[in-house]
């Protein structure tokens, strides 16, 4: 089964409450970042804690082993039950995530390759491919991997077996989901659910996914 995450990216608490509301029954996790915490606090984690869905802080997490160890820390005491870090800061870096992550019985995600165009420029070459086998090495529950790009997707699960991929780029960015689904263990859609006039009409729609996963 495909899961669908909710990338719930507005600036504001009562629209990310109330999107979150109405998609809820159709949805299989939240996933929060910069723009709702930065706009509203670190509090609205236990709120959104509340819907009972697990819960992902996106902070693409890039620093030294300690600061991301002390980054950690405040992820999953704010109610959290996931982080997404990157791995180009080293296996040092990503393993002090795990390891809290671990210890709070939570997941860490790594971004393996970016959605966006310019996701391209760096993440390819061979980049992309390092840091999935460093998955691997380091414990890490996933990768996070573009649905814009389904053929490099389909290169890293090949390095990553079944390890998770979560999945970006459905929607907004023209990543299709019936395409995607059968490749990864969750989509992650924002803008396509919280910009429509019926975020739980959408959300309803993007869960047919749940059928998909080969
Ligand atoms: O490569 C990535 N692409 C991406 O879009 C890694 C991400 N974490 N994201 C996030 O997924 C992005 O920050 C946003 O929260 C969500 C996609 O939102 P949307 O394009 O569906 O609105």
């Amino acid at each position: 089964m495909t899961d669908l995450i909710l990338a719930l990216d507005p600036t504001s608490r009562d629209d990310a409450l109330r999107i979150a509301s109405a998609a809820a029954p159709h949805i299989d996790a939240i996933k929060i970042g910069y723009p709702l915490i930065l706009a509203e606090g670190l509090g609205i984690a236990k709120e959104l804690a509340a819907f009972g869905l697990p819960l992902i802080a996106d902070f693409k997490v890039a620093d030294i082993p300690n600061t991301n160890r002390l980054i950690a820390e405040q992820v999953f005491r704010a109610g959290f039950s996931g982080i997404i870090c990157h791995g180009f800061p080293g296996s040092d870096s990503v393993e002090a995530c795990v390891t809290v992550a671990h210890e709070h019985r939570g997941e860490c995600y790594v971004v393996a390759e970016m959605s966006h165009p310019g996701g391209a420029e760096f993440f390819q070459g061979g980049t992309a491919e390092r840091i999935a086998r460093m998955v691997i090495d380091t414990g890490a529950d996933g990768i996070i991997a573009p649905a814009t790009r389904p053929e490099r997707t389909r290169i890293l699960r090949e390095i990553i077996g079944d390890r998770k991929i979560l999945s970006p780029g459905v929607g907004a960015q023209g990543g299709d989901p019936g395409t995607i689904a059968g490749l990864v263990d969750g989509i992650i859609v924002g803008r396509a659910i919280y910009e429509a006039d019926n975020p739980a009409e959408a959300a309803a729609a993007y869960s047919g996914v749940r059928t998909n996963r080969n």
